[in-house]
């Protein structure tokens, strides 16, 4: 069964009655810029085809109902619960459910406004392969609750809503990147992001005209930002602008490297050195797309690769296989994409080759000992809209309408 229509039959399943709408926000991919954003440097990331569905409808008594097709059972709390068990009483929350009370305690917080409610989550992004789920499940619930409470929120503050419930309420110490990608997505385009003024610039992609495809290779190895690895990256980032007496690195140019190195220990001077070259790397790229067309970035998203290996120090060997092997097949560029320590690389694929490519990758992955990668396509595709007609009211009505 497809996402939205599975959504919609939880839903029913669990009260009885059909929704009062469906709406849905999609996973996405970051093409560039990775461990920018919470540094208030660029980003430059697209929604994808693959999208989360929140069915949802009002309730009288005040309570907030959730389900989700990744768990079994219903999670029931009173609205006034939700301020007693975010941020401190989040542990008594089962985690697939903080992602939907998270958004509506944030909203709640944030516009005074919270009326009873009943979720119902499905979705068909991959969980755990870097395309950002959470993300696509706090961009839904955020815009269903944007519709059914009568919020008229723009883009920007349901993302931040999103992004506060993954921050206090799942305890990801995320930055933006991925709530707007899912809120602002354009079909053929990436949103260029200063996660800094939080402005954003619609940047055609043209992969369809060049005759390139984009091809994400998931390589199954599972990775948590709500622990380790994430966190100590932005700790050294932190310290490295510390340093240097600034209040970001986005405040920190490539001119300024020779003096960072000699400021600070080897290791945080590296990982400053990832963000500020990335940064420059986003820049370059939206220069390139736009004078040059997608068939000239291959050479930065590999550097972006190369970056993130060694001096950030976020990529696996599986991450490393898929890129070198996607490269020697005839890619013209590839990186992992997202947090890193797993997940998924992208690689930027003629589409002639797209076979050809497929099957280095999985002989490659042979090779080296790994479990098989899965291996889709994805497109740019818009961000969060209304998925599905109001049931209840009866009809199919124009998604984007
Ligand atoms: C994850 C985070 F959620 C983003 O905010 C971003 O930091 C990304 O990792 C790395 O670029 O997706």
């Amino acid at each position: 069964m497809k996402a939205d229509a599975a959504s919609r039959a939880l839903f029913v399943g669990i009260t009885g009655r059909e929704p009062d709408g469906v709406w849905s926000a999609p996973g996405r991919v970051n093409l560039i810029g990775e461990h920018t954003d919470y540094n208030d440097g660029f980003v430059l990331p697209f929604a994808i085809d693959r999208r989360t569905y929140a069915a949802a409808g009002l309730r009288t008594d005040g309570r907030i109902h959730v389900a989700s097709t990744f768990a079994p059972g219903v999670v029931e709390v009173g609205l006034e619960e939700l301020d007693t068990l975010f941020p401190a009483g989040r542990d008594a929350v089962p985690e697939w459910a903080r992602y939907q009370l998270g958004v509506a305690w944030a909203l709640r917080r944030v516009t005074g406004v919270g009326v009873g409610i009943d979720l119902a989550i499905a979705s068909d992004v991959p969980v755990g392969a870097g395309l950002s789920s959470s993300a696509a499940i706090e961009g839904a619930v955020a815009v269903a609750l944007d519709g059914l409470w009568g919020l008229g929120l723009d883009g920007v503050a349901l993302a931040q809503a999103g992004r506060t419930a993954e921050n206090e309420a799942v305890g990801a110490p995320t930055g933006i990147m991925d709530q707007l990608a899912a809120m602002l997505g354009r079909a053929d385009a990436a949103t260029f992001i200063d996660c800094r003024s939080l402005e954003t610039e619609i940047v055609d992609l043209g992969f369809e005209g060049a005759g390139l495809a984009l091809l994400v290779i998931d390589t199954g190895v599972k990775h948590s930002h709500s622990t380790g690895g994430y966190r100590e990256r932005r700790d050294a980032c932190e310290r490295g602008a510390a340093l240097l007496g600034v209040s970001a690195l986005r405040d920190v140019t490539v001119g300024d490297l020779p003096r960072a190195a000699e400021l600070m220990d080897e290791v945080t001077f590296r990982r400053v050195r990832h963000v500020v070259t990335e940064d420059q790397r986003v820049l370059d790229t939206v220069e390139t797309l736009r004078t040059e067309g997608p068939r000239a970035i291959g050479p930065l998203l590999l550097a972006s690769h190369a970056s993130m290996r060694d001096d950030f120090e976020i990529s696996v060997p599986e991450l490393d296989t898929a890129v070198e092997a996607s490269v020697a097949a005839g890619a013209l560029g590839a990186r992992m994409t997202g947090g890193g320590f797993g997940g998924a690389a992208i690689a930027l694929v003629p589409k002639t080759r797209i076979e050809t490519v497929k099957d280095a990758v999985n002989a490659g992955f042979a090779a080296s000992g790994f479990p098989q990668p899965h291996l889709f396509t994805v497109t740019p595709s818009d961000g969060a809209w209304q998925a599905v007609s109001v049931y209840c009211m009866g009809g199919a009505r124009d998604p984007a309408s």
